[in-house]
């Protein structure tokens, strides 16, 4: 835990939030800002900012959280997004891959980054 992680706090409950799954490891709950309805993100427990951070045996229960959620979603069309550092556009300092899904053609990718 890391006493000024947003994530963190969400874990332990100082931070609400919409929580849809949680075990051991893992957490997953609504992004506050979703690019599409149901936007989640599937976080790990063990505080890291990168990718590299977090030890195999908690990224191993990461991805199939996440493809879980997608199945119980339904939505035919998502990304899966993760990004690692401030050009790469990470904002929040502790792992989490996002679940995006696509209810439709019509919004394309829905990804819209930041303006640099
Ligand atoms: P990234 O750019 O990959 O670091 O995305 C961080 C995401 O975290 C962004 O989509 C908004 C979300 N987020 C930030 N703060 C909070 C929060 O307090 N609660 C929730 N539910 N999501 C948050």
């Amino acid at each position: 835990m890391a006493a000024s992680c947003i994530f963190c706090k969400i874990i332990k409950g100082d931070i609400p939030s919409m929580k849809i799954f949680e075990s051991e490891k893992v957490l997953a709950f609504l992004d506050i800002n979703p690019l599409s309805s149901g936007h989640a993100l599937v976080i790990p427990k063990h505080h890291g900012a990168k990718l590299t951070d977090i030890p195999d045996d908690q990224l191993s229960e990461l991805l199939p959280v996440a493809a879980r959620i997608a199945r119980a979603a339904g939505a035919d069309q998502y990304n899966i997004l993760q990004n690692n550092g401030k050009m790469a556009h990470q904002v929040v300092d502790h792992v989490h891959f996002h679940y995006i899904p696509k209810p439709n053609e019509q919004e394309g990718l829905g990804i819209s980054w930041p303006q640099q």
